[in-house]
């Protein structure tokens, strides 16, 4: 495939092809895990790929493998840049800016699939679960370390996890620490499909394309309404901007600016109130 880098960072690597952009953590000395830096960069590399309307399906992944060999897809929170009350970056300043991060991948309007080999583990677990499609290699690795290490995940980790393994699995997860491997993550519905590691990205770009083929509208609408189920007002309002967009590019629509614009009063008599 034909990856053209997109824009350079220092901790990802960001490429685009056609229809489909690759965002790569690149921090494999620490198994990918995420410094504030590492956030922004991520966060700026998805904003792009929302923006851009040749775009219709986002691989996040982790580089790898690393020079002893193991693969990681993250390792969550870069433990040694966490200070009193947060991950600190040159300015001091403590954040947990990674929560910006997991919203902006849930309501993107673009699928966004997980290429997880090796370690998914705390907060780089929640990054995979936050993904619409997670593709696992066969050495891949998933678990949450939180309660071991003085940290824990009670939004999107804790009740989305939840509503995709069920509430005694994801307890188990949280409360036990414990690793589990593609086959188990599988068997309890936290993953799409297990493939042999050296597939992995080509099993991504199928998938890709297969979602690329289909229409933009409908995906857009599909996960907005998926989240909707369980994002609250948030998830209305995803929802319900699709409806505005829809209704936008009516004639009705249109009708009622048009008349706003040339100063008269609107005529909607022509559309019907539909059963
Ligand atoms: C991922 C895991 C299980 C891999 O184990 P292994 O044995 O394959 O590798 P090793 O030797 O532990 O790691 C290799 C190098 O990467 C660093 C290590 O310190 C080591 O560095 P050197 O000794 O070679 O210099 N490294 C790995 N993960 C790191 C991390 N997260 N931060 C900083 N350095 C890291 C094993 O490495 C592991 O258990 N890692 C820690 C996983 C973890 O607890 N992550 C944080 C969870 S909390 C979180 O992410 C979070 C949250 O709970 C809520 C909000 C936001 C974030």
């Amino acid at each position: 495939i034909n990856w053209q880098t997109a824009k350079t960072y220092e901790d990802i690597l960001y490429q685009k092809t056609d229809g489909i952009a690759k965002i790569t953590i690149n921090r494999p000395h620490k198994r990918n895990a995420f410094r504030p830096e590492t956030v922004f960069e991520l966060y700026d590399a998805f904003c792009n790929a929302r923006e851009d309307t040749t775009i219709g399906v986002v691989l996040f992944t982790g580089y790898g493998p690393h020079t002893d060999g193991k693969y990681a897809f993250c390792s969550g929170g870069d433990q040694s840049v966490r200070g009193h009350a947060g991950y600190v970056d040159d300015t001091g300043i403590p954040r947990l800016n990674v929560l910006d991060l997991q919203r902006l991948i849930r309501s993107m309007p673009k699928v966004v699939i997980a290429l997880v080999a090796g370690y998914a583990i705390g907060g780089g677990h929640v990054l995979h679960l936050i993904c619409d499609l997670t593709i696992a290699a066969d050495n891949a690795i998933f678990g949450q370390t939180g309660p071991k290490v003085g940290s824990f995940d009670g939004g999107f980790g804790a009740s989305y996890l939840a509503r995709v393994v069920g509430q005694k699995k994801a307890r188990e997860i949280w409360f036990l620490c414990r690793q589990y491997d593609a086959q188990q993550a599988l068997e309890m519905g936290l993953i799409n499909c297990v493939v042999p590691v050296e597939q992995l990205e080509a099993e991504g770009i199928q998938w890709a394309q297969e979602i690329l083929e289909k229409s933009p509208i409908a995906i857009r609408c599909l996960k907005a309404a998926f989240n909707a189920d369980c994002d609250g007002q948030a998830g209305l309002q995803e929802l319900a901007g699709n409806a505005t967009l829809l209704y936008y590019m009516t004639e009705e629509g249109s009708e009622g600016k048009q008349a706003f614009l040339e100063k008269r009063p609107p005529d909607f008599r022509s559309f019907p109130w539909l059963p």
